[in-house]
């Protein structure tokens, strides 16, 4: 049996708990902060069978994988007053998973 710890964006977190749990697996979210950025992700908890590692791995990546996005960036105009702002399309990334595979010696449940 192995534990995948999954670290993800928090707005991927709950689409990939759903799509983790469709396909049966069993899945604990924590609320998790990243040490560099200081800021809040979210790191799955997801216990597998050796021969069903591979589906797993393969929703997170399919789900939480680091993508690009259409946004708006917001850009004040110079000259103008301070609340005269202008929007113009941004490309930005999104997602991203970071994953660790675990070999568990021993899995009880009492
Ligand atoms: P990622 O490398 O995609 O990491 C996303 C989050 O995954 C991290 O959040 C952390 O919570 C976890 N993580 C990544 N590698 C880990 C490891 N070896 N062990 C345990 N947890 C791990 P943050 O620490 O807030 O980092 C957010 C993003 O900032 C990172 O994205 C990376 O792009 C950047 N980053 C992290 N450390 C950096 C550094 N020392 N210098 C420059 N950029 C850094």
């Amino acid at each position: 049996m192995k534990l995948i710890i999954a670290i993800v964006q928090d707005e991927d977190a709950n689409r990939l708990v759903s799509a983790l749990m469709n396909e049966g697996f069993g899945v604990t979210k924590l609320a998790t902060t990243g040490g560099f950025l200081r800021a809040g992700n979210t790191t799955l908890l997801t216990g597998v069978e050796d021969d069903k590692l591979e589906a797993a791995l393969g929703i997170i990546e399919k789900v939480g994988k680091a993508r690009k996005q259409m946004t708006a960036a917001h850009i004040p105009v110079s000259g103008m007053a301070s609340s005269a702002y202008t929007t113009y399309p941004i490309e930005v990334t999104v997602g991203g998973a970071t994953v660790f595979v675990l070999t568990v010696d021993k899995f009880v449940k009492y």
